[in-house]
């Protein structure tokens, strides 16, 4: 029993809207320039569409701050456009979900003014809190003198995760900018309004939700029912809170139960527990699947201008303990960038010397392990970082606010002491413009783009990429195809072998007598080893290999060579047996 369900057996790609195609010259990608782009999507292969928010917003955090939740944002287009667009995909049975971002509003938002002018029944609609007294001396952080926030929470974007509201003469919380608000779900008619909201977009026809931050929803008793102070570590007790299961199992009985939708958390944290993992997304779950962030929090995890080493050993770790975690209950999701993340092969890859070859070994991962695999834009030409060289080119709240505040007081002394960090974490890498063609801005727009251009274009566009049999855009794409014809690739059983190697990755896939044999060379270096028998789930004597994918020239054959093998520096090899 394979408890199959159409959203494991797809291939999402997500689109960040601002930056992926412009049509009418503003510099911002809009709605309309996705629609130019559905043959093109419908060529790669993918199956979803996940949608970042293209929702009405003022833009402190590029639409992650919703002002209305049922109007599409001017910049990106009209309602009509969003319609049609919906209606191109679903022509050629692409799939679409939207960004759901309702732990927090934008300070926009008709329900937070209304909040603000202490309207009766929106005031506990958001977190009104008295600031701290009890300290002396304690200013500084925009409210009235001697007046502290209520505790001493930080933003995840820097500085007090509180704002004064002279208005109401209260704090309010925002667990990211000050413009986002953090909604109060502990009040039942904050969570009709979003049930409400999302029966609306489900009536509309989409195919489900990729929910924000949907696991800092339920907020610590100390803040909830307001205690005396607490401090920094509780604002931990956010992520997972008392409430969640209690939320998402009222969100699952209320909307998602009664429709075939793909329910697609994203959890903030790391090393989550697997049973908790598995009371999220196992059979009896709220959810289809969820992102964590163990992989993305290996090389960073402090202030966002430091970096952490990470090796193999770690990567591997964590996707080992994800996918044998979930192998019986629960389905996981495989990605390896996203619009806040880094470019996958800057990041994991090495995109100078082997771009190629790494960023077609890491598709190779991507496709070959259990779960649903995740296309972020670009991806699949293998774009690279951007060299930044001032503060002036970043537009990332989340890369700007804490820079300004550690250069302001005196944390840091240069923008040049941290430049390589923030070339190397910051979110706009994902940010800057599709690299389209050669044209001039990339394809991407005939005005002035809101964000650099990579000067890399003129070899790295997807023009080249097409035209180009043994592209990395061919190979995402014979990978998409190859992952709907096999099901081993879907669902098979994952086995790790080789698990104290420091550079090659290898595990098998296995379903019902099918075998895949996975072989990753993550290294700038020539591997040789061999796979002791007893660690291969088959006996190879007696089985058919053949080679399946590779990203060199196949001039290895299709034999198994007893077990003992050369690879080449990031050598991708998946053998079929059976
Ligand atoms: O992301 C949550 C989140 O944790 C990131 O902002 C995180 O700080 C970053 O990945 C680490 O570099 C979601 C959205 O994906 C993000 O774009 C929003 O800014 C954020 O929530 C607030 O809505
Ligand atoms: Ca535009």
């Amino acid at each position: 029993d394979l408890d199959r369900a159409w959203w494991k057996e797809s291939v999402v790609y997500q689109i960040y809207p601002r930056s992926f195609n412009d049509t009418n010259s503003d510099g911002v990608g809009d709605i309309p320039g996705i629609i130019e782009k559905v043959d093109y999507l419908d060529d790669l292969g993918v199956d979803i569409i996940w949608l970042n928010p293209v929702y009405e917003s003022p833009n402190a955090d590029n639409g992650y701050d919703i002002a209305d939740y049922q109007s599409i944002m001017d910049e990106f287009g009209t309602m009509d456009d969003w319609e049609l667009l919906l209606e191109e995909l679903h022509d050629r049975d692409i799939r679409l979900i939207m960004d759901l971002v309702v732990n927090h509003t934008s300070d926009e938002h008709e329900w937070f003014i209304k909040s603000r002018a202490n309207e009766d029944e929106y005031r506990d609609y958001y977190f009104w809190r008295n600031g701290r007294t009890d300290i002396d001396g304690f200013t500084g952080f925009n409210g009235p003198e001697n007046e502290a926030p209520p505790n001493e929470w930080e933003s995840f974007f820097g500085g007090p995760a509180w704002a004064y509201d002279d208005d109401v003469g209260k704090w309010y919380m925002h667990l990211f900018d000050r413009k986002q608000p953090d909604l109060n779900w502990e009040n039942p008619a904050v969570r009709e309004e979003i049930f409400e909201m999302m029966e609306w977009w489900l009536d509309k026809g989409i195919d489900g939700f990729r929910m924000d931050v949907i696991n800092l929803i339920s907020k610590p008793d100390s803040v909830v029912h307001h205690d005396p102070p607490t401090n920094e570590s509780e604002m931990w007790h956010s992520i997972d809170g008392p409430r969640i299961h209690e939320f998402l199992g009222e969100m699952h009985d209320r909307v998602l139960k009664d429709n075939d939708v793909f329910a697609l958390g994203e959890m903030m944290g790391q090393h989550m527990d697997m049973g908790l993992a598995r009371s999220y997304v196992g059979r009896d779950g709220p959810l289809s699947t969820i992102f964590h962030f163990d992989h993305v929090l290996l090389d960073n995890g402090g202030p966002i201008w430091e970096t952490k080493d990470w090796g193999l050993h770690d990567l591997r770790g964590v996707f080992t303990r994800w996918q044998d975690g979930l192998s019986a209950d629960g389905w996981n999701s495989i990605y390896l960038s996203n619009h806040d993340q880094p470019r996958l092969v800057s990041r994991f890859g090495n995109d100078d010397r082997y771009r190629r070859e790494s960023a077609t070994l890491l598709a190779t991962l991507i496709f070959t392990l259990r779960g649903t695999p995740y296309i972020f834009q670009g991806a699949e030409i293998g774009m690279t970082n951007y060299p930044f060289e001032s503060l002036s080119e970043f537009r990332d709240v989340e890369t700007i606010n804490p820079v300004k505040n550690a250069l302001g007081n005196d944390e840091i002394d240069s923008f040049e002491q941290v430049k390589h960090a923030l070339r190397h974490n910051s979110r706009d890498n994902a940010r800057t413009p599709m690299q389209w063609s050669d044209a001039e801005n990339a394809g991407f727009t005939d005005g002035k783009p809101w964000i650099g251009v990579n000067t890399n274009y003129e070899e790295i566009n997807v023009e080249a990429a097409r035209a180009d049999p043994n592209s990395i855009w061919n190979y995402y794409r014979d990978l998409i195809s190859l992952r709907d014809e096999h099901e081993v690739m879907v669902y098979g059983h994952y086995g790790l072998l080789l698990g104290e190697h420091d550079s090659v990755w290898g595990y098998t896939r296995s379903l019902d007598g099918a075998h895949l044999l996975v072989l990753l060379n993550f290294s700038d270096h020539e591997q040789h080893f061999d796979i002791p028998d007893w660690e291969l789930p088959f006996d190879e004597q007696s089985i058919d290999a053949e080679l399946f994918v590779c990203n060199y020239d196949h001039d290895v054959g299709n034999e198994i060579p007893d077990r003992w093998f050369e690879l080449r520096p990031w050598e991708a090899r998946v053998y079929h047996l059976a």
